[in-house]
């Protein structure tokens, strides 16, 4: 396949583990500038250094929380390269509690992640595209940004929120050449459902059994083909499951 991203300054967010490792590796194989981000120091550094000697590619920590919009400022003004792509991919679910139980914090931290994170990343490196008259954004949003299920009330809020600004935002920049696009992906084994259960790794895994579920790779396969579009295709979203899944609440398991 022709590789048309060839030393495009990539951003990822939430690249320290799952989807988006699997993402900034994916990119930095196609010959891609890294930016990675993440709050795991370490692991940015551990990533940061397999990219370059992997792949000859320079690659940029970008140590920070999403949530903190100064912060986010503060990197982005400094930053020398411009972003030719963004991947708003950091998020997390906290909890499947209803809506009459759930922890008020749960809520606060998925809301300030999934949403505003995006947000503040989405207008803070918009301008640049949008004055340079190229770019793209691709936000991961979720099967849960299509369908709610019980004690997903507020993830799946979030992620429909993520569906609805991405269009909003390919709509604002209507009339130029900045793509903008979602991938919304269904069960994915990565660190997500031990974050979601607060470290119970058991309560985890059940999530993934004897279903086949999906891997970071798939989901960064199909990121990658977005990015690699020719520059007049923009793919607005893409809704991709495991076989074993018809939809959030329906899941074939083997036994
Ligand atoms: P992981 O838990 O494996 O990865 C989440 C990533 O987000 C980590 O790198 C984490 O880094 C980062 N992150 C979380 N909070 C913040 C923050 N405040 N600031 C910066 N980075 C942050 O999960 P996934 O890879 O599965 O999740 C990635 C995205 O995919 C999320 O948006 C999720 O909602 C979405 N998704 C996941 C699905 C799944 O089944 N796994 C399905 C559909 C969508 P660190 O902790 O170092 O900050
Ligand atoms: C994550 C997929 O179904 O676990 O976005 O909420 S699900």
């Amino acid at each position: 396949m022709t590789n048309r991203l060839e030393e495009k300054w990539v951003f990822v967010t939430g690249a320290t583990s799952g989807i988006g490792k699997a993402t900034a590796k994916i990119f930095a194989n196609a010959s891609c500038n890294l930016i990675i981000n993440g709050r795991r120091k370490k692991r940015l550094e551990q990533l940061q250094k397999q990219l370059k000697e992997q792949h000859a590619v320079a690659v940029e920590i970008a140590c920070f929380d999403v949530r903190d919009r100064q912060v986010c400022s503060d990197f982005i003004s400094e930053l020398e390269p411009s972003v030719d792509i963004l991947i708003n991919n950091a998020g997390l679910a906290r909890g499947k509690d209803a809506v009459y139980d759930a922890p008020f914090e749960d809520w606060d931290e998925m809301i300030d992640t999934n949403i505003k994170g995006v947000l503040n990343m989405t207008r803070l490196i918009s301008p640049s595209m949008k004055e340079r008259n190229t770019g793209h954004i691709i936000n991961v949003g979720s099967i849960a940004g299509h369908e709610s299920y019980p004690g997903g009330s507020v993830y799946c809020a979030s992620k429909h929120a993520v569906k609805a600004f991405t269009e909003a935002t390919k709509k604002d920049l209507h009339g130029t050449n900045v793509r903008v696009s979602m991938v919304s992906p269904g069960l994915v084994e990565t660190e997500f459902s031990n974050v979601r259960f607060h470290g119970d790794d058991e309560r985890a895994d059940e999530v993934y059994n004897n279903l086949d579920p999906l891997t970071g790779e798939d989901i960064a396969e199909i990121i990658l083909f977005m990015a690699n579009r020719p520059p007049h295709v923009n793919i607005m979203d893409s809704i991709v499951l495991p076989v074993s899944q018809s939809s959030s609440s329906m899941v074939a398991r083997n036994e």
